[in-house]
Order: C-alpha cells, then sequence, then structure tokens
C-alpha cells in the first residue's frame, strides 16, 4: 500500500504540503481540482500544474478524490452522453499526465450524510456523528443549512452552495429513478469510460454511499457486499473497482468489512481506514483511528488489505479535531497523522509477522 493524505488544493485547505510531508511514510497526496463543477472538463494545462505544484513540495499525486460524476449521468438525462464524454476528456487528462487513480461517487443528490459536524466526545475532541432520527425529523434544506453553518468557513465535498441552492429541483431529477434505474445508469457510465482506462491503465474506484443505506427515500446502491458484486460483473474490467470505506460501508453493521476486502481482490484500487463509534443501528459518531476507541477491528481489516495483496494508495480517513485545530470537519492535520501512523504500524507488524 501506499500511504497518502487527501488535501484539497492550495487556498481550499487549512493544512499545507509542507506539513504532510513531514508525517512518516507519506509520499503522496489524494487531491482534486476543487473549483471545478461536476460535468466540467479538465484540462491537460490545469492537472499538470496541479501536480507540478505537488511535486514541487517533495510530494506525488497518487490519486484523485473526486472526478465528480454530474447529475445527468445518474439520472440518465438527456445530456447524459455529451458529460460521459466531458468526463472521457478529463480521465485522459489524468491519463497523460500519469495520474491512474480516480476515486468517484454515485449517490444522487447528496454525497455523504452527517447531523453533525462537531459532536462533542468523551474526550474533549470533535467528530462527525449521524442520527437517522435527526434525519428523519429534517427536510433536505434545512439538512444543507445546518451542514453549511457548522464547516469552520469551509466548503465541504459534496455540499457546495451552488448545487444546493437548487435542492428541491436535484429531487425531482430523480423522480422516477429506482436503484434498478440508478443500477442501470452506474453500468453504462462505467462501460462508457473503461476504453480510456484501459489506454492510460486508470483505476477508477467508486466511493460506498454513506452512510449505506437510502437517505430522504433517494436511490442509494453500493451499500453493501452483494450489489458490490454485481456491480464488478455488470462491468468487469479490473479498471472498475472499488475504494473500500470503512467508515462508509460499515455503517451498516450487516458488513463484515475484512470479508468484504477478502472478496475483492484485485478489485479494490483505494481505501479509506477509519473507525466508528455506535450507539444504536443507525446512530453512531466517528471515533479516533485506533480499534479500541470505536467498533472495528483495525488490525483484522488491515491484515485483510494485506493478505489480498493490496498495493493501492490508502488513507486515513475522517478524524476527530483535537488539539484546538481550526480545519475542515473530519480534515485537521493532526488525527489524520495520528491516523497513518497507527494503520502504518499495523502494516508494518502485519508484513513481519507474515515473514
Ligand atoms: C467524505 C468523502 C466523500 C468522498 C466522495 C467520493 O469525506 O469520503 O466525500 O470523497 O464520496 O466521491
Amino acid at each position: 500500500m501506499k500511504m497518502t493524505l487527501r488535501w484539497y488544493g492550495e487556498g481550499h485547505d487549512s493544512v499545507t504540503l509542507q506539513q504532510i510531508r513531514q508525517i512518516p511514510g507519506v509520499k503522496g497526496v489524494i487531491t482534486t481540482l476543487y473549483d471545478t463543477a461536476p460535468g466540467d472538463v479538465w484540462t491537460r494545462e490545469r492537472v499538470h500544474a496541479m501536480r507540478t505544484h505537488v511535486e514541487e513540495a517533495g510530494l506525488e499525486v497518487t490519486g484523485i478524490e473526486s472526478v465528480n460524476v454530474h447529475d445527468a449521468i445518474k439520472a440518465a438525462l438527456p445530456e447524459r452522453d455529451q458529460m460521459i464524454e466531458n468526463y472521457i476528456k478529463s480521465l485522459e487528462s489524468l491519463g497523460q499526465e500519469g495520474i491512474r487513480m480516480v476515486c468517484y461517487n454515485f449517490m444522487p443528490v447528496f454525497d455523504w450524510t452527517r447531523t453533525d459536524l462537531a459532536k462533542p466526545r468523551w474526550d474533549g475532541s470533535t467528530v462527525l456523528a449521524y442520527d437517522q432520527a435527526t434525519v428523519d425529523a429534517m427536510n433536505p434544506e434545512d439538512m444543507f443549512n445546518s451542514i453549511s453553518d457548522s464547516t469552520n468557513g469551509f466548503v465541504m465535498p459534496g455540499w457546495e452552495p451552488e448545487r444546493m441552492e437548487h435542492v428541491k429541483a436535484m429531487f425531482e431529477l430523480y423522480r422516477g429513478v429506482d436503484e434498478e434505474a440508478l443500477f442501470n445508469n452506474l453500468t453504462y457510465f462505467q462501460k462508457a469510460i473503461m476504453p480510456v482506462c484501459d489506454k492510460y491503465d486508470i483505476n477508477m474506484a467508486i466511493h460506498p454511499d454513506d452512510p449505506a443505506w437510502s437517505v430522504f427515500g433517494l436511490p442509494r446502491i453500493i451499500i453493501n457486499e452483494a450489489n458490490i458484486h454485481r456491480m464488478m460483473k455488470a462491468c468487469d474490467n479490473p479498471h472498475n473497482g472499488l475504494t473500500i470505506c470503512t467508515g462508509s460501508l460499515g455503517t451498516n453493521r450487516k458488513n463484515n468489512l475484512p470479508e468484504i476486502i477478502r472478496g475483492l481482490k484485485g478489485r479494490i484500487h483505494f481505501a479509506h481506514v477509519r473507525n466508528l463509534q455506535f450507539f444504536s443501528d443507525t446512530k453512531f459518531e466517528e471515533a479516533a483511528h485506533l480499534s479500541a476507541d470505536g467498533t472495528f477491528d483495525m488490525y483484522e481489516i488491515m491484515k485483510a488489505l494485506y493478505d489480498i495483496g493490496f498495493e493501492g494508495p490508502i488513507r486515513p480517513d475522517h478524524g476527530r479535531t483535537i488539539w484546538g485545530e481550526k480545519c475542515m470537519p473530519g480534515y485537521g492535520l493532526y488525527d489524520r497523522a495520528l491516523g497513518a501512523a497507527y494503520l502504518n504500524g499495523l502494516w508494518e507488524a502485519i508484513g513481519k509477522n507474515n515473514k
């Protein structure tokens, strides 16, 4: 595996490349062109500038999170083929610049969903949290307002104000798109982009839905092992792969994370590893990475990745906000650096034990 950190780009992140470079074992960042909208074409010039900027700081661009997918593709609207063509052009620019891992999601309207971005924890830190009962008492606009009011001035990925101004209209787009239709639209998209991925050896890594169930009645499909295998078969190309995100797939406690990993040898192209603490099946908060601090056995998760020969990028996922840091919720430096050190330690121990 290659240890990385997510970085939103100059001017969009409180963390600097210089700080990231000092985290032991981190050689690269997972970044994006944060000011682009879904459907925009990423030009080679812009990708080149991004890559050079990161390399000048002594790091590499190990992958992209995310090249977002336009709603016309997800909902099969008349512009979908045009939007797919634009997506292919963006992949072409990335491929030409030697960037070979792209994370994206196929969630309608919202990306990840949380009900609290700064829930105080017993240890004095604050964390992202989710409670289905709160969601049930809200409408989507309230959800957007509550999220945008508590981001410490940062724009959260997937919650860009321009998109959320049209929440109601966005819901209209998905009227009639059930899980089956969404699944077919995903396969259509994946099949269309595989030739460019084959040409440049780009690994596509779809991100699971977070939480792993329907929110506000919208269909969600990347939620369990059976659906993920179905997706892999429907577009059976090694470049069509998964981001194993323990904190997302793990929201459904029926999902056995190490088992899911073991069943996907060769098709996991990116790993987000973090821990959750549950209060009920639909109420949880994000914990420190340490196994003992939450519900997941991090050793078993890392061991499963090790055993399938995982060589792709991995990153500590959301961290707690600690030590008074002012940062985007979930994306501060301190707790993610602790997470990287811990995951590196597990990996080293598993490797040595295996010899
Ligand atoms: C949240 C992230 C997601 C993820 C996208 C991938 O913090 O894990 O926003 O980046 O779903 O497209």
